[in-house]
């Protein structure tokens, strides 16, 4: 919130914003409304109604390099069966981050370290979760009993509510992957409930890769087996060469969006919605050289690169990135991307999107460089 003391907005003066000016007797009046459990509406007003969104959170990179090398310590450390799951929590720089431990707004993120042959004991929780598979060999997991296979810039499902565990086979190498979870909206919300599973492991219900196997095809939709009743999405993992081919296949066709480049939403095959309830993710492809127009919109985003070099401006601040870098963009905030490699460099982001649009508060603008007058939200 912008301090209005020393800063003050010459739009608050207007009428319709809070403009009163103090006296002793109003002063009084607040001391005594203060031991009633009450305030004045008018000393508040002009902090809790901004003209716009002022993001708590900053824009911040976690550069892989360095976090890699926590993540290997982590795993000489800490056993996951005693950790929960041995996870680095990415921390927002700013104070909001570190008290509600939010990569940004109501996301939070973490990397998550295995070796072959350990396992993340099974549980549950309302919060949702997804991962983005960085490095390794062999990992997989186990949601509601389905077993999939985890390969390298995979996106895979953890739907809330579901059980899962998961795991690095013993022939695996050491896997790091970056788990992308609602936790700040859910205790927001005071709705996070967690279990554990009675077993270290789930048994498998089902045939390895079952649900992938069967809804995979944004085209061909299976018939003759039970109807899916869930409100996520049955793919469960979107495999990397073939997202990869769908920007390809786009790119031939597309000139792809001005603020994005080529971009494409891990949707729910069945809807054409969020693969999620309270997240959505998305993969785009930036050609070599392209530099994007800048946007914002309400709504956070992280983005961890799955391929190439560039850089993103993003609030002002420039931040430099290559493969599996992971940096943020608070709401509401201008950003741009530049790729400066000579190849495709492709962007991984999740988001809270869904609970944007299902509350229709999901708010974009272009920044209109002619004029140099803001324009209103689309
Ligand atoms: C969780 O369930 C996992 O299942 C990882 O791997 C990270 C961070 C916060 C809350 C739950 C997992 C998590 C988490």
């Amino acid at each position: 919130m912008s301090d209005t003391a020393i800063n003050p907005d010459p739009r608050d003066a207007q009428l319709g914003r809070s403009r009163v000016v103090d006296n002793p007797e109003l002063e009084a009046f607040y001391g005594e409304l203060g031991q009633h459990n009450a305030a004045a509406f008018w000393k508040r007003a002009n902090a809790i109604e901004p003209w716009e969104p002022e993001s708590r959170y900053s824009p911040t990179v976690w550069r892989y390099d360095e976090m890699r090398d926590l993540c290997l310590r982590a795993i000489d450390l800490v056993r996951p069966e005693d950790a929960g799951r041995r996870v680095v929590v990415l921390l927002n720089d700013s104070e909001a981050g570190r008290a509600n431990s939010a990569v940004c707004g109501w996301l939070f993120s973490g990397l998550q370290a295995m070796k072959a042959g350990e396992i993340t004991p099974a549980h549950n929780h309302t919060a949702s979760a997804q991962r983005f598979i960085m490095e390794g060999a062999g990992a997989y997991t186990v949601v509601d009993g389905h077993e999939i296979e985890l390969g390298g810039n995979d996106y895979v499902l953890t739907p809330n509510g579901c059980w899962h565990d998961h795991g690095v086979s013993v022939s695996g190498k050491t896997c790091i992957w970056q788990d992308g979870l609602d936790i700040p909206l859910m205790n927001s919300l005071e709705t996070n409930f967690y279990a554990v599973y009675p077993e270290p492991t789930q048994t498998r219900a089902f045939p390895a890769n079952d649900l992938p196997l069967s809804y995979g095809s944004v085209a061909m939709k299976p018939e003759g087996i039970p109807a899916w009743d869930k409100p996520y999405s049955p793919v469960m993992v979107y495999r990397w060469e073939a997202t990869r081919d769908a920007l390809w296949n786009l790119a031939k066709v597309s000139d792809g969006s001005p603020f994005d480049g080529h971009i494409m939403r891990y949707s729910n095959p069945l809807t054409g919605g969020w693969a999620l309830q309270t997240m959505g993710a998305h993969m785009q492809m930036l050609k070599p050289g392209l530099h994007t127009k800048a946007h914002r919109h309400t709504g956070n985003v992280v983005y961890n690169v799955a391929e190439g070099e560039g850089y993103s401006v993003i609030g002002g601040k420039r931040i430099d990135w290559k493969q599996h870098d992971i940096f943020c963009v608070p709401a509401w905030m201008w950003h741009e991307h530049v790729n400066t490699g000579s190849g495709e460099a492709f962007l991984f982001s999740f988001n809270d999107f869904p609970v944007m649009e299902a509350l229709g508060v999901k708010i974009e603008q272009a920044l209109d460089t002619n004029s140099g007058h803001q324009p209103a939200a689309l």
